[in-house]
């Protein structure tokens, strides 16, 4: 492989990003587990579903340790999991190392450490801890626990990490693959913020980035655009796929969302705002048998209605519809 900066391809299609950027050391054993666990989820008859969530970083160095972030704590993946669990899908939780996960975001260490639910208990010649659930609390704990502890024991959710985008990209083609075996009854929710640019690591600086040369100028490539081949090869269309567009002028959202479908063919970009993501979004869809014609519908709560209200009920609840319709009808129909 060329170190090359100056000749080296930076016009990357999906197929020159795999030919020259190395795959993430854990890859082959991440793939085995995916695989067993779909397997067993094809056997029972279940519908999978792929939530992507967390944001992606792009390292600037080799011996990282600088590197950009993309914005998302992983409450819109890990909410998402939660409610496709009590639908009935067996879940792959596909998420940035130390973001949000399902059960667990109820007890964050930022919102609602679990330290808070202990307590010291003194006597004359040593201390305790001692976990103590006020009245308040105990429900909703509870309700909490038994939907991780049922999950688990049923073997329905199966997580995997990344933290660079170069790890997504590797992670999802390897699992979109393993999941091709349940055709239609596979769903893609891909929540995960993906960063449009990165660093080959052809142009990476191999040690740690010095300062003493002034102003720091990096010239990044594009990410190539996998939402093509994930629809049109990985799954051969006939996974359910919905991509999440994340804009922060709102004019933007339903061009950007229209545009994404009439390029990658798939079945629903849902839009959001920056702002107002935890109370509205808004699907866009193509419409039936019609072409360059698309149909938005807004889904929002009203958290002044209901405070424990959660957006992604609703998200999901619609999903589960329409992937329900979408399996029933066949491919040729
Ligand atoms: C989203 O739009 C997610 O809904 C959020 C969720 C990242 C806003 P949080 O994790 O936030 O609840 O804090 N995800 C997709 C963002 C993205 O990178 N989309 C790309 C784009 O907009 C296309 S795949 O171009």
């Amino acid at each position: 492989m060329s170190t090359d900066a100056t000749t080296f391809e930076s016009n990357f299609s999906a197929e020159s990003y795999y030919a020259t950027q190395s795959p993430p050391p854990s890859l082959e054993h991440d793939v085995r587990n995916v695989r067993d666990f779909v397997r067993k989820h094809v056997n029972a008859g279940r519908n999978v579903v792929l939530v992507t969530s967390g944001g992606t970083t792009v390292p600037l160095e080799l011996n990282v340790v600088r590197f950009l972030d993309n914005f998302s704590a992983g409450t819109r993946g890990a909410t998402s999991a939660e409610y496709f669990l009590k639908a009935g899908y067996a879940v792959i939780f596909m998420h940035r190392q130390f973001s949000l996960q399902p059960f667990s975001r109820h007890y964050s260490h930022s919102t609602h450490p679990f330290l808070d639910f202990l307590e010291i208990e003194k006597d004359d010649n040593h201390s305790s801890a001692r976990i103590n659930v006020t009245e308040k609390e105990r429900a909703p704990l509870l309700e909490v626990l038994t939907a991780y502890k049922s999950a688990h024991t049923a073997g329905l959710l199966h997580t995997l990490n990344f933290v660079t985008v170069n790890d997504y990209l590797w992670l999802l083609r390897a699992v979109s693959q393993e999941l091709a075996v349940l055709g239609r009854r596979a769903l893609y929710y891909l929540a995960a913020a993906v960063s449009d640019f990165f660093l080959p690591r052809q142009k990476m600086s191999e040690h740690k980035i010095q300062s003493g040369k002034g102003s720091l100028h990096i010239e990044m490539d594009q990410v190539p655009k996998i939402l093509k081949p994930l629809v049109s090869e990985w799954t051969q269309g006939q996974a359910f796929i919905v991509s999440f567009k994340l804009e922060t002028d709102p004019s933007l959202l339903v061009p950007k969302a229209r545009q994404a479908l009439a390029r990658y063919g798939h079945q629903v970009v849902i839009g959001n705002d920056l702002h107002t993501r935890k109370h509205q979004v808004i699907f866009v869809s193509p419409s039936p048998g019609l072409d360059n014609e698309y149909v938005e519908t807004w889904v929002r709560i009203d958290p002044s209605q209901d405070l424990t209200k959660e957006v992604e009920e609703d998200i999901v609840a619609e999903l589960v519809h329409r992937h329900r319709a979408w399996i029933e009808t066949s491919p040729t129909s």
